[in-house]
């Protein structure tokens, strides 16, 4: 699980952890925690790993090339989880948090369009080599009591909220630390993820009464989720999966209940954006505190597990294709909770989606699709490190691989927390985004994530052209 990497800056007072090290690290100690808090994502664990060992097994070509890549030994790691946070104070300081992890917001993602009353997140490494040496990210929501109608009740959420404090004062000193310093020791590194730790654990001990978690639920479970607890405890965590439709049918044998559909693209040749699945949340005991002090038992429904694919990032005119195909299927066949359609639906996604370009050229051709560039070493007189790139490629003197997708999809994200949340009835809120309160909650604008592609994928190309340059001289 422990990688080795370049330090990042060295200081007078020795030598600093690399922040991919410090990710690395807490993506191990979130899984080890979340396994044992949560027995029935340790089966979907297991069910993931045989499955993609078969996979393997039986695609020897794809198994040479992710060992090329050095991904073997990381398959079965978590790519990503999720928290939901409930007042700008956590939301600024879990900035400061990821940053010591070498994780940025990336992305805005408003969900009170899917009837969700929070907006979005994602704290991702998004350099090239931070993402290879771990990718984990995670999904973060902050609660919006603007969208909560009963003003009374969301005073009352407000003050819950403002009284509870969800990191250690040893994590908020480790933060300040590595902020003033510039970085961590090892030692000061592991203490960290310790610490930070514990704002992601569960809390069987609920911070308010039964009859509040009632009202608090009644205005949506979300609600009471973010309200009711001590912390914005981890949801659920997601490892990736080599063949999802594969473990889509295998969990109920496995004694887990997957959600009605998959969610995002159809199965493909190429696989674009992200696919994803997840088991149910699971009822779990709690404790609500009484008037006089003693505890009345109740249950929660909140974590989960889930898996998830991932393919081509798509460029902001692939990216409206997606979105058109996906809006024309739903528009067709919506699927239902209890998952009465959902082979219906996924025969419609797949049928719609015909019209999605399904190889690696024409998606390259047509701009659908990022790509990263380098040069293949092969010479070739007749053309020269300017030429133009379809001429370079088609000289086979650079080759063109897809840039894998490392964000999230609001649609499919909606569909996981609907699923989440219990099978009834949608609420509905009107679209509402409000990108610039988020990040004025967060205290910094969350990056392009186009943008991060674009960049990816012009600086490869430039390489590979300097290469060529290079060889020719
Ligand atoms: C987050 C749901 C979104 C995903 O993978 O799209 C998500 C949540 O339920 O808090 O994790
Ligand atoms: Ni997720």
């Amino acid at each position: 699980m422990i990688t080795t990497h370049s330090f990042e800056r060295l200081s007078m007072s020795g030598e600093f952890v690399s922040s991919d090290q410090i990710r690395s690290w807490f993506s191990a100690a979130m899984s080890g925690m979340y396994r044992e808090e949560v027995p029935a994502y340790g089966t979907l664990l297991d069910l993931v790993k045989e499955v993609n060992e078969g996979y393997l097994d039986a695609h020897a070509e794809e198994k040479e090339r992710l060992g090329q890549l050095g991904e073997l030994e990381r398959i079965g790691d978590e790519r990503h989880g999720a928290i939901r946070l409930g007042t700008a104070d956590e939301l600024s300081t879990i900035r400061r948090l990821f940053a010591v992890m070498g994780m940025e917001p990336v992305g805005y993602y408003d969900l009170s369009v899917a009837g969700v009353p929070v907006h979005s997140t994602a704290f991702r490494p998004i350099r090239d080599e931070s993402l290879k040496a771990n990718p984990f990210r995670v999904f973060t929501s902050l609660l919006r009591l603007d969208l909560i109608a009963d003003e009374k009740l969301r005073n009352e959420a407000a003050q819950i909220l403002a009284i509870r404090q969800i990191f250690t004062p040893g994590c908020i000193a480790l933060i300040e630390k590595a902020e003033a310093n510039g970085g961590l020791s090892a030692a000061d590194g592991e203490n960290f993820v310790n610490e930070a730790l514990e704002t992601f654990r569960w809390h069987t001990q609920a911070s308010v009464s039964a009859s509040m978690y009632q009202k608090l639920h009644d205005a949506h479970r979300l609600i009471a989720d973010v309200v009711s607890f001590r912390g914005p405890h981890i949801n659920h965590l997601t490892p990736r999966t080599l063949d999802i439709d594969k473990v889509q049918t295998l969990m109920p044998e496995h004694g887990i209940t997957p959600k009605a559909v998959v969610e995002g693209p159809p199965t493909r040749n190429v696989p674009i954006l992200l696919r994803q699945t997840s088991f149910k949340a699971l009822q779990e005991m709690v404790d609500f505190v009484v008037a006089d002090g003693k505890a009345e038992a109740g249950r929660h429904t909140a974590r989960f597990g889930e898996i998830e694919q991932r393919g081509l990032a798509l460029t902001p005119k692939g990216q409206a294709l997606y979105d058109r195909l996906l809006a024309e299927t739903r528009a067709k066949v919506t699927p239902a909770a209890d998952g009465s359609n959902a082979a219906e639906y996924m025969s419609t996604l797949s049928e719609t989606f015909a019209e999605f370009p399904d190889d690696l050229e024409t998606l390259r051709r047509e701009k659908l699709g990022y790509f990263r560039y380098t040069a293949t070493g092969k010479t070739d007189a007749s053309v020269t490190a300017a030429s133009d790139l379809d001429t370079l490629l088609s000289a086979g003197v650079i080759a063109a691989d897809p840039i894998v997708y490392e964000d999230f999809l609001p649609v499919s994200a909606a569909g996981i927390f609907q699923s989440n949340l219990g099978d009834e009835a949608a609420q509905a809120f009107s679209a509402n985004p409000n990108r610039d309160r988020f990040e004025a909650d967060l205290g910094a604008s969350v990056k392009d994530l186009y943008q991060l592609y674009a960049e990816i994928e012009a600086s490869s190309l430039a390489r590979a052209r300097a290469k060529l340059a290079l060889a020719a001289a």
